[in-house]
């Protein structure tokens, strides 16, 4: 390539560089504004998010911390950092905050080597309880390099009974105990955690991956100053880029950094950085308050809703944003579930349920989430109607003709909660 052309591909629109991805982003994007999303792991970032992630941040190499890199031109970048940093603990009261963790998995990787020998015993909420793979679970680095006692959810209640968390911690006495998950809708008992930790001289670890932004959004009682070390993704409820984040009180400061470089990773990923950076931003706002609010209201609306059409929810609703539906109350599997929702442009994720007995690519249970249908603006009255669809969509799961009507109320529905249009 001669450097004319070079320098001309340098400034061509996506279109006429790569016309097969810019159609996918094109269709992507079609997806999302007809369909409704109701993966509670997932958000809908607002274009300022978006454009610094698109940013030419992601040309730059800043292995290191601000002030100590080992490449230069790192001026920018080290301003950039320290913003994300000062708002995220301004956001979450924070001691310290390392923001340069690539997502969850790293964060929570970088957690259990900070803290842990290989074999050290942990503690954490089984996956099929609601846990992450991440908090202990065989097939993954976590269950493979340490030394796991899981805890689960009452068989009657599904929820986390803190006497039985207590009983296991005494006799295992784990070097670090997790409080967290990805399945869960009720509120923890932080303070609980941490009593139980300091009887038995645990580190506390929270994991908070799901509901940051309702914490920042002041609706959910705040884990970061009581507990020892808290992470978190940025693009859940906290509605940021794909990453996340540690934060740790000032005595972990130092492990903590050290694990994620050099220990973990290479250079920081600085345009998702900077993509943080503007979430925190979006996130200290009083607007963001009444999002988080508002994620709630929906998320109870929908529990109510289904739970007044016969669908089991698991401890009978919800205090976050997410809830699992128990489709045995119905005669219905997960997968089966799934497949139907998404035929009426419905996206949600199957979802074992504590002491399934099928597989988990064939579970007992949906998990359902309000962040992204409430970014775009939808409110009770919408939720309702997205409970009717849903509803209305299991029970005709194979009926084609009918399947293809609610797709047409549901994107009649979305039409009038346009994203980024
Ligand atoms: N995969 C995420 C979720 O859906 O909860 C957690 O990492």
């Amino acid at each position: 390539m001669s450097s004319s052309a070079a320098s001309k591909l340098l400034t061509a629109p996506l279109s006429s560089v790569d016309p097969e991805i810019a159609g996918l982003i094109d269709r992507e994007a079609a997806r999302q504004e007809h369909e409704i999303e109701l993966i509670a792991s997932e958000n809908t970032v607002s274009k300022a998010v978006l454009e610094a992630m698109g940013s030419v941040f992601t040309n730059k190499y800043s292995e290191g911390y601000a002030g100590k890199r080992y490449y230069g031109g790192n001026e920018v970048v080290d301003v950039m950092e320290q913003l994300a940093i000062n708002r995220a603990k301004e956001l979450f009261g924070a001691e310290h905050v390392n923001v340069q963790p690539l997502s969850g998995s790293p964060a929570n990787l970088a957690v259990y080597m900070a803290v842990c020998k290989p074999g050290d015993k942990v503690l954490g909420l089984k996956l099929d309880h609601g846990g992450h793979l991440s908090h202990g679970h065989p097939v993954n680095f976590s269950g493979l390099n340490y030394n796991f006692a899981q805890y689960e959810v009452d068989e009657k209640t599904c929820r986390i009974d803190m006497d039985k968390v207590r009983e296991i911690a005494l006799r295992e006495r784990p070097r670090m105990i997790i409080a967290g998950f990805s399945a869960y809708s009720r509120d923890i008992d932080w303070k609980a955690f941490k009593s139980i930790a300091d009887e038995v001289g645990a580190v506390t670890f929270g994991d908070i991956a799901h509901i940051a932004g309702l914490i920042a959004g002041k609706q959910l009682e705040n884990p970061v100053p009581i507990f020892d070390i808290v992470t978190t993704t940025t693009h859940k409820t906290l509605r940021g880029p794909r990453g996340a984040i540690i934060m740790t009180k000032g005595a972990f400061k130092k492990d903590i950094d050290r694990t994620v470089f050099p220990g973990i990773q290479g250079g920081p990923h600085d345009h998702i950085n900077a993509a943080k950076a503007v979430c925190f931003k979006e996130a200290l706002t009083t607007d963001f308050q009444d999002y988080a609010k508002q994620v709630i209201l929906n998320a109870k609306t929908l529990a109510g809703e289904l739970m007044s059409r016969g669908y089991r929810i698991l401890t009978d609703g919800t205090d976050n944003h997410l809830m699992v539906v128990d489709l045995r109350s119905k005669d219905l599997a997960g997968k089966a579930s799934e497949i139907a929702l998404e035929k009426v442009g419905i996206s949600c994720s199957r979802s074992t349920v504590p002491f399934d007995t099928k597989k988990a690519l064939d579970p007992s249970g949906i998990r359902l989430g309000t962040p992204s249908l409430t970014t775009r603006g939808m409110g009770e009255a919408e939720t309702k109607a997205v409970a009717g669809f849903i509803d209305a969509a299991l029970m005709n799961a194979s009926d084609d003709a009918k399947l293809a009507s609610i797709r047409g109320q549901v994107a009649e529905l979305c039409n009038k909660f346009p994203i980024y249009v």
